[in-house]
Parts: C-alpha cells; structure tokens; sequence
C-alpha cells in the first residue's frame, strides 16, 4: 500500500522513470545493459548529468568506474570519502533493479543529507562501477576488481565478448583508452568507507516483513568453463554405437551439478552452454558450458565443484569424449565488518524503518572486492518476488523510498566525523 503523499516515493519515482526505458527489452520487460555498450552508456551519461546537476564533480577513473564527488566548502577533498554507489550493467534480460537501485538510491540519498542540513566532515562520493555482471567479458566485478588490482589490466584488456569484440576494443569505441586500465591506489586510499545499497536477490525481507536489510556476509563463490570435446559428425548417418557426443557428456554434468550440489547444500547452476557447429543435423564438435557454484563456506565450495569435475571425467571416459574445466571467476567468502556493519543498522534504526535484519547473501557485489580493502557494508532493499536476474525482479517505490532514507541515515553517520 503506497504511503500517499510521501514526497521522497514521487522523486524516487520520478527519477526511476528516466532511467527504466534504457536497454529495456519490450517483449520481456528484461534488460540488455552491457559494459561499454549504447544502452549502458547512455546510463553512465544519465548519471553524469544527474551527479553534475548536484554540483558533484564527477570523473571516470582509467577503468571506467564513474566517481562523483561530493565535497561541501571547508571539507578537505583529499580526506577519506564515504563512497555509495552501484553498477549499471545487466545480466541478459535481467531485472531493473540489480544495480542502478543502488545509484539512484545513492543520488537521492544525497540529496536529503543537503535537505537535512547536514554538512559531512568527509566527502561523500556517488560510485558507478563498470562490468559488475560479467554478462559482457566473463568475469564479475571487472570494474572493482581493476581498481584494486584483483585483475591484471592485460588479462581484463584480451578478455572478450561473444562476438569476440576484447575489452580494449570496447572501449576505443566507446571513446575511453584502455591503455588507462589498472590499479588506481589514489583512488582507493581516497575510500574511507564503501556502502552499497542493492535489491535484495531473495525472499528473506519479505519473510521478516522488512523494507530493508544489512548485509552479514557473501557466499564464496566462482564461474568455471567446462568445455566437452567429440568427434562431430552427421546426425542421421553416424550409428549411436560409434558416436562420441561432447552433448551427451555435458548434458550428464549438467546433472551432476544439480545433483552434488543438493546433497552438499551448495547451489550449482549451468545457464549458458555454447555449442560447436549448434547444427540440428549434427553432432557436436565441441559444447561449451558455464558452471556457476556457490556454497556457505570454500570448503564446500571446492568440495562440490570436484564432485563436479570428477562426474564429468568419468562420463567423458563412458562417452569417448574429452572435458577440461578452467575457472574463470572466482570470489572468495567475504565477511563485512561487523563494526562498520552495527553503526549503519543502528543509524538506519533511528530512522524509523522498524527492526533491520542482518542477512547472508550468496550474490557477488562490488561490495564483496571492495571489502578486502576498506572497510565495507551492504544495505539491502525488500524484493517481494525474491527473483533477481529476471524481468520479475521487483522493489516497491514505498520500500525504495525506504532504502533511500536508511542509506541517508548510514551515510549521515559515517560522514558526521
Ligand atoms: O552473480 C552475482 O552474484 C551478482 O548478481 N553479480
Ligand atoms: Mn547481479
Ligand atoms: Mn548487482
């Protein structure tokens, strides 16, 4: 039920309408924002009017990570900042939410801290971070990782996408020069603290009856590429006996992930395959697929994704076929301190949203790189479909609003000194 009247859920409304047409697929409703594609650009440009148009002096680092800063008179801008922020880009067809929630709720949080009065003793800074998703290149949180050095920039510039178009490509075209990709140490001692408030991807606050949440912990977790190697051949002309068909050995992993991963508790998907010739009248050459695992610790993490490997060695061996699995992802658990974490819950309880619940996540976040670097925090908003990387994903303008006041207070109390 919307609360009528409620001027901060017409302005978030009002702003999340500018940005909900860009790279929206109308058949699905899902959404097509690449890193350095037309549709994530004209976000990053969104953003740069939106942050200029409140006197944020705003840059984009070697990377492409959009910064705006936030630095009142008499505030010193070299001093640790307060950094909010999210990214823009989206898994295919995902959901609106997963990410630019985040960076409009960190601009109209902004505004009420000036509304309020409020005069930071540090700046506050509104972050964009590029590749977040890895839909494009493949590995997650290119962005952060490149800004602290998790990525070497000759690894993250030969990275490509499906059409085989490299990171460094991507970005001539888009007007940037890779030859700036890199560590940025500048940058990141200018990071005092880093909260990103993110569309909860699951169905705890709904179950709580809470708009919003904080963020305990990340899941560990990875993306392996399995490729399956036969011999490609005719479809109806090859008798079964004498077939040696990379599907029939992806199609068994493909199981066994499921499998492995319900008896070991974990969480195993396989939702993109590639396949070589992809031909409906002939054996496959070679099958391409992607594992996604996770799990509550790295124990179990590496447990399930060699229970993986090994089922699929031992179909490879019954199928004449070959499979190599290379990691390509790989996000290790990350605890969000505990400190930083208790002084946002506290700030946002005086805020009046009710009790704020601390909650694991088994979703990777620039949040989760940053961590191992400053201190770091999440604030999550109530999703009542609990689905994220669909169109389904969902936030009600009454718990954004929410969002917004909680990340306005976290912000309030980490800037005040
Ligand atoms: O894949 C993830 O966990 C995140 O949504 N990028
Ligand atoms: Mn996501
Ligand atoms: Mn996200």
């Amino acid at each position: 039920m919307s609360v009528d009247g409620d001027p901060l859920v017409a302005r978030f409304r009002a702003t999340w309408a500018e940005l909900a047409g860009i790279g929206r697929d109308p058949a699905t409703g899902g959404y097509l924002r690449y890193a350095w594609s037309p549709a994530e650009l004209a976000c990053r440009r969104w953003f740069v009017a939106q942050a200029t148009g409140r006197g944020l002096a705003v840059r984009a680092d070697g990377n492409g990570n959009l910064w705006g800063d936030w630095v009142p008179p008499g505030v010193d801008p070299t001093a640790p900042a307060v950094v909010t922020g999210s990214h823009f880009d989206s898994v295919p067809y995902g959901g609106g939410y997963d990410g630019p929630l985040g960076i409009v709720s960190a601009l109209l949080a902004v505004d009420i801290l000036r509304e309020q009065g409020v005069v930071p003793a540090r700046p506050v800074t509104v972050a964009a971070f590029v590749e977040e998703e890895g839909s494009r290149f493949g590995l997650a949180c290119l962005g952060s990782r490149l800004l602290t050095g998790a990525v070497s920039p000759e690894r993250a510039l030969a990275l490509a996408d499906a059409d085989g178009v490299t990171l460094a490509e991507a970005m001539r075209t888009a007007g940037a020069d890779p030859a700036a990709v890199g560590p940025d140490p500048a940058r990141l001692t200018r990071i005092g603290a880093f909260v990103e408030l993110h569309v909860e991807q699951g169905r705890a606050l709904v179950d709580l009856a809470a708009p919003v949440g904080v963020a305990s912990m990340i899941w560990p977790h990875g993306r392996w590429r399995l490729e399956f190697t036969g011999v490609g051949d005719h479809a109806g002309t090859t008798r079964m006996a004498d077939r040696r068909n990379p599907m029939l050995t992806c199609a068994h992993t493909v199981l066994a992930a499921d499998a492995q991963a319900r008896r070991l508790g974990g969480h195993a998907t396989v939702g993109r395959v590639e396949v070589r010739p992809n031909a409906t009248n002939a054996i496959p050459a070679r099958v391409r697929a992607w594992l996604d695992a996770r799990a509550a610790d790295g124990s179990t993490l590496a447990a399930l994704v060699d229970a993986v490997a090994a089922d699929a060695a031992t179909r490879a061996a019954a199928d004449g076929t070959t499979v190599t699995v290379v990691g390509e992802s790989d996000s290790p658990a990350v605890a969000f301190a505990s400190t930083l974490t208790g002084r946002i819950r506290t700030a946002i309880e005086a805020a009046g949203p009710g009790p704020v619940p601390v909650l694991p996540t088994a979703a990777g976040h620039d949040a989760g790189v940053l961590a191992g670097h400053v201190p770091t925090a999440m604030i999550f908003v109530r999703n009542p479909t609990g689905v994220s990387h669909a169109p389904a994903e969902h936030a009600t303008d009454d718990d954004c609003a929410a969002g917004v006041r909680a990340l306005a207070a976290a912000l309030a109390e980490l800037a005040a000194r």
